[in-house]
């Protein structure tokens, strides 16, 4: 599908043409970056949902981000979830490369990258991009990404399954892309860290965005206390259950997982490999997802904190993420419909706003605070393919209509009050660009 069959109305035509604007003003050679100002790298899981938007107006720009993230893959199969643009001052942003290090680790690309990983959304996004634009040279980027994408899968189901129940385990709230949920408060305090130990860095985040809005310099002390243990560990995964301060099973990271192994089905079958391993393998991590992560007596999905062996407490809408796989069974579809539409969340065929990216109704939602409260799009995005792919048709269109009436009054913002609408964060931000398009070109059924 490409953007001369958008069935446009003025408004859509002008918020297609911002979307498209947005992309290419972003757009750094080989990637784009999520924001100019305050994400001037290439981020893994934002270049997934990036490509998708790429492949309606540049396809080849599409593969383009895709191949170069994975050029960084590591030898041990894992995705960082920071490449560093070497053109970039290496103070733009911090942690720069400098505080990574990955230049001393055995197996790391030469170019600069973080440790951490994120979502693994990329194998759906490659296959999404290709679908929507099917072609030849489309055909040979699939084909030569496809091993890099079982690769990076190999790395997540041995190195992260620390749990030993089929999982990937996060070690960092930045391997979960919501870095700053409710749901990492309890895991996060049992970590050791002085805020004072920050006084030797310097926060690059609150000179482009409000204090406010982003994490607070405890959660930041935290968050380097955790990059500092796994960096001096080599980023070695052997001793993590051991050693490593933060250790959590996450639905979203879990379902992208299990939604990767189908949508490498896919891919699979159009480009002559066997489907079959990616099929039964899928069907193993959606077992164990609803075994180890679905709690019955809430009704929906909690990460699970492998230091304490308990489920979190916050419904958060990492709960609703579940949803993305296809071979969920009926009874977790029906709880993840009942919680979606409850007043935590608000999903209706007919709704003011997007999902909030937090419970509206708990004590701690907070809704200009960084993934504690405001909409984004990617995981409206997510959400909403869940729901087509389950057949809530009419939930979905709900959801679309929300997302497009946001932006058209609010633009690309990376994120956006969750009641008011007011855009919030980056004005000029990779991902819901993207997705915009990708929802703007795919009306409902
Ligand atoms: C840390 C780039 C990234 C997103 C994450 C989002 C935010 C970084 C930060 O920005 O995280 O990785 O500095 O806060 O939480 O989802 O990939 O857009």
């Amino acid at each position: 599908m490409s953007g001369k069959l958008v069935p446009a109305t003025p408004d859509e035509d002008e918020l297609w043409r911002l979307a498209v604007r947005t992309l290419d003003g972003n757009w750094e050679h080989d990637h784009t970056a999520p924001s100019r100002t305050l994400y001037p790298h290439q981020w893994s899981w934002d270049s997934a949902f990036i490509a998708i938007g790429w492949a309606h107006v540049h396809p080849d720009r599409a593969w383009t981000e895709l191949t170069s993230l994975f050029d960084a893959q590591w030898r041990d199969g894992r995705v960082p979830h920071i490449v560093f643009n070497p053109a970039v001052p290496v103070d733009a942003y911090f942690p720069g490369p400098g505080f990574w290090a990955s230049a001393a680790v055995d197996g790391a690309p030469r170019v600069a990258t973080s440790g951490l990983v994120q979502p693994p959304v990329h194998a759906l996004a490659a296959w999404h991009a290709y679908r929507r634009a099917p072609s030849e040279s489309g055909r040979a980027a699939l084909g030569r990404l496809y091993p890099r994408l079982v690769a990076q899968q190999r790395y997540l189901a041995t190195h992260r399954d620390v749990g030993g129940a089929g999982l990937a385990s996060i070690v960092h709230p930045w391997e979960s892309g919501l870095d700053n949920s409710p749901a990492w408060d309890a895991p996060l305090a049992a970590v050791p860290a002085e805020v004072a130990a920050l006084g030797a860095y310097r926060r690059r985040d609150l000179a482009h965005a409000a204090a406010a809005h982003r994490p607070t310099d405890l959660d930041y002390a935290r968050y380097v206390a955790i990059v500092t243990a796994y960096r001096t560990a080599g980023y070695r995964d052997d001793g993590l259950a051991d050693e490593h301060p933060f250790l959590v099973e996450c639905p979203l990271f879990n379902a992208a997982m299990g939604a990767a192994e189908h949508a490498l089905a896919g891919i699979a079958g159009e480009i002559g490999a066997d489907p079959g391993p990616h099929t039964e393998r899928a069907a193993r991590i959606t077992t164990a997802l609803v075994n180890r992560l679905y709690d019955p007596t809430t009704g929906t999905f909690h990460p699970r904190d492998l230091r304490t062996g308990r489920l979190t407490p916050a419904r958060t809408v990492l709960g609703l993420t579940p949803l993305l796989l296809p071979d969920l069974p009926a009874r977790q579809v029906e709880a993840i419909r009942v919680e979606a539409v409850s007043s935590r969340f608000g999903l209706a065929t007919r709704m003011p706003r997007p999902l909030p990216s937090h419970d509206r109704t708990a004590a701690d939602f907070e809704p200009l605070r960084y993934w504690r409260g405001p909409s984004w799009m990617n995981i409206n995005w997510l959400v909403r393919h869940g729901l087509l792919g389950h057949g809530h048709t009419e939930l979905a269109a709900g959801l679309r209509a929300s997302m497009i009436e946001l932006a058209t009054t609010a633009g690309c913002h990376e994120y956006f009050h969750p009641e008011t609408g007011v855009g919030l964060g980056s004005p000029a931000f990779g991902w819901t660009a993207a997705l915009l398009l990708d929802v703007l070109a795919t009306p409902d059924r």
